[in-house]
């Protein structure tokens, strides 16, 4: 029987020493983590929720963490709805293009970009990795590639959401990400969550990352990018090291938000970074934010960006630059969507 006991610290623990014992101080949480509450998976938004769902069954199976992966976030590409996959929000020429990534526990990866009319750019992603002498492969490349390893090329059809808001979009034809320090609101820019028919939000990206019970970390992250983008915009999501990055002796960490400013300081390494030296993944998100603030001046106030973090203790955080941003946690124990922290607050 695992110890679940979780203690209230009133000190705080840093250091690598400290990082790798056998029972992990979150110090932003104020919660101890046991070592041992492995599997874990952590995805962002709350699409996360159905996402972690099917990683669920694959890590409690005693499966890998890279299968876990995979399969969760296809379930959002599966999804149909305005924000990640084929019928997401197109670029400004209409047509959608996507970006994944997917990273094991070998520093083994593989990446797509500006994708069109494959349903599951993250399993391309995933052959690229494991079938090809690359890391990334792009556009007319990466969907000949696809076809040649059997992934049917699909009719592109936009989603009523997307069709909608493309429309609304053409009337003023403006690339504006907007200012999303509210909580969600119905803004359909590039970076606002969307409300749906179904009355649910949602996004145009989401990011896993898991360990297994054998202690493995991988992650992935899947997203038609930025809502009427230029044609040929590539994001964070499938730039190893922005939008993604393991490294299974440390930790893991996902991007969301505006791709521009994560991939500018190589965010997701960056995270990992710091949980290197000793930060708790909260904390290490959080550096990064306030690195990305810093460099952005008054324009911070205009974009999102969120990480989420695993360390290799089963430790997990996020950190945001708005209010707004929320990831999924899936464990032995529990199934929730956690509000993040955010540099400036509501
Ligand atoms: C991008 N980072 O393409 C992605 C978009 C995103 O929630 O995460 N949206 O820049």
């Amino acid at each position: 029987m695992i110890d679940r006991r979780k203690f209230i610290l009133s000190s705080a623990l840093t250091g690598v020493a400290g990082m790798f014992s056998s029972k992990m101080f979150a110090r932003d949480r104020e919660e101890l983590i046991d070592v041992k509450d492995k599997p874990i998976v952590i995805s962002t938004w709350d699409a996360g929720i159905a996402a972690n769902k099917a990683a669920w069954e694959v890590l409690n199976a005693k499966g890998r963490a890279l299968d876990a992966v995979e399969k969760g976030v296809m379930v959002t590409e599966s999804s149909q709805n305005c924000c990640v996959g084929l019928g997401a929000n197109p670029d400004r020429d209409g047509f959608v293009t996507l970006d994944a990534s997917i990273m094991d526990e070998n520093f083994n990866c593989g990446s797509v970009a500006f994708l069109e009319r494959i349903k599951h750019p993250i399993s391309v992603a995933r052959r690229v990795m494991e079938k090809t002498p690359h890391v990334m492969l792009v556009g007319v490349g990466a969907q000949a590639f696809a076809i040649a390893e059997g992934f049917p090329l699909e009719e592109q059809k936009l989603s009523a959401e997307a069709e909608k808001n493309y429309t609304e979009w053409l009337k003023k034809s403006e690339y504006k990400p907007p200012a999303i320090n509210v909580e969600k609101t119905n803004n359909h820019g590039p970076f606002a969550p969307a409300k749906l028919e179904s009355g649910e939000w949602n996004h145009d990206t989401i990011g896993m990352i898991a360990m297994d019970a054998s202690g493995s970390l991988s992650g992935s992250c899947t997203t038609s990018g930025a809502g009427f983008k230029m044609r040929g915009r590539v994001g964070d999501s499938p730039i190893i090291g922005s939008g993604l990055y393991v490294d299974n002796e440390v930790g893991a960490c996902v991007a969301t938000g505006q791709g521009e400013d994560v991939i500018r300081v190589a965010g997701s390494h960056s995270v990992v970074e710091m949980m290197r030296q000793g930060l708790s993944p909260e904390a290490a998100c959080k550096k990064i934010i306030e690195r990305i603030a810093k460099i952005k001046k008054e324009k911070a106030k205009d974009i999102q960006v969120a990480f989420i973090a695993l360390n290799k203790a089963g430790q997990y955080g996020a950190y945001a630059l708005h209010p707004g941003f929320e990831f999924a946690l899936r464990n032995k124990d529990n199934e929730k969507l956690i509000k993040s922290k955010s540099l400036f607050k509501v």
